[in-house]
């Protein structure tokens, strides 16, 4: 039986849920996330996707507004041309929008959902997965002080992530890294700086991070400084990953060939959806660069897919998939994600992304729908 994937109706739907506590980043702070989600319809099927965009592009050029605007004006339509063959022509499909990856991932995510929901697999089994469980850790942000910091690192220490993930920025470093490493002396620690420092302004900064043992630290740069990422690595034992950076298969052979980078972090709205990701994973597992996946504070909808995507060999690291409860009071899925001893995340198994949107709980600002033969409504 060959499925062509030809929705009927797109419904795109704005959600305003509130973090259970905030999380600040070297560029910004966030209390309530704003998310713009995405619901597919064919033949009594429906597909779930979310789009990691945020209500202002802090993180990338991306926010809701451009996502919204670039899926109905541009790729909304194009998916209501031909129907495609197989989910994996739509980067094919929509490479004539240049960029906005997290718009074009949003909707990709949700056609895999549509596509295992009517043949009834599951993504991990569509995707090759080969992981019931995928280890986790939990990525805190900057936080007021360091007693507070020491305290939540402590709370999830014990609820059982295997790393901690500590976001930095300049001033915000030295003293943050020397109280959870003193703290802490046998953790798993990584760093992130999310792009703000500069080099050669911050090398010796950032190389004398060497001392505190960290697994790797996290796109000290901004995305286009090759030269700076490949010039510290050179003078750091701790590994850069590369996260911001690596956006297509051209900027990842264009890392490793430079050595900017000796880990890679995946984010499919980064790399513009799953098919990308999985050819990145590909890539990195041929050349022996372990690879982990990225968060961008999900809901239970992209949770599920990174979930999945995880799942396949090359994900050798604890990814930045937290339980439920660490962002949410109540999940919009069921069931929610719950940490597993030793620090994991089951798998789910069920059509799709394997969990069920509860539409009653999505506090909805507006949503709208389009439809395949033309109709628009609010
Ligand atoms: O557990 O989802 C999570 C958060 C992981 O730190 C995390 N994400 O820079 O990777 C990042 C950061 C982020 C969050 C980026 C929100 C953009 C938006």
């Amino acid at each position: 039986m060959t499925v062509r994937i030809a929705p009927e109706a797109v419904e795109l739907l704005l959600i305003r849920l509130p973090l259970v506590e905030p999380f600040e980043t070297s560029f910004g702070r966030t209390d309530v996330r704003e998310i713009l989600l995405v619901r597919v319809l064919q033949d009594g099927c429906e597909g779930w996707g979310e789009c990691v965009t945020d209500y202002a592009p802090l993180y990338s050029s991306e926010c809701n507004g451009t996502a919204r605007y670039v899926m109905e004006t541009f790729l909304i339509p194009a998916l209501f041309g031909d129907p495609l063959r197989r989910v994996s022509d739509w980067p094919r499909r929509v490479a004539f929008v240049k960029g906005h990856p997290m718009a074009k991932a949003a909707l990709e995510m949700a056609l895999w959902d549509l596509y295992g929901q009517m043949v009834g697999r599951s993504l991990r089994d569509l995707w090759g997965g080969t992981k019931d469980l995928v280890p986790v850790g939990v990525s805190v942000g900057i936080h007021p002080d360091v007693p507070s910091l020491l305290r939540t690192v402590e709370r999830y220490r014990a609820e059982g992530y295997q790393r901690v993930k500590l976001k930095i920025k300049p001033g915000r470093d030295h003293e943050v890294l020397a109280a959870v490493r003193g703290a802490f002396p046998d953790a798993l620690l990584t760093a992130d700086a999310n792009a703000a420092y500069r080099w050669p302004r911050d090398r010796a900064v950032l190389v004398s991070m060497d001392a505190y043992r960290l697994q790797m630290l996290e796109q000290p740069f901004p995305p286009d400084d090759w030269l700076g990422h490949a010039r510290l690595q050179r003078a750091l034992q701790t590994p850069i990953c590369l996260d911001e950076s690596v956006t297509s298969l051209a900027t990842l052979r264009l890392a490793l060939r430079l050595r900017a980078g000796q880990v890679i972090n995946i984010k499919p709205g980064r790399v513009g959806g799953y098919t990308v990701a999985r050819r990145i994973h590909d890539v990195c597992r041929r050349r022996g660069v372990p690879v982990w996946c990225g968060g961008m504070l999900e809901t239970g909808i992209g949770r599920a897919a990174n979930v999945a995507l995880a799942s396949l060999p090359g994900f050798v690291l604890p990814n930045d998939l937290s339980a439920s409860r660490r962002y949410w009071v109540e999940d919009i899925v069921e069931p929610p994600f719950e940490l597993q001893p030793g620090g994991y995340l089951a798998v789910p198994t069920g059509p799709g992304l394997g969990v069920r949107v509860v539409r009653t709980r999505l506090p909805v600002q507006w949503s709208q729908t389009y439809r395949r033969d033309g109709e628009i409504r609010k």
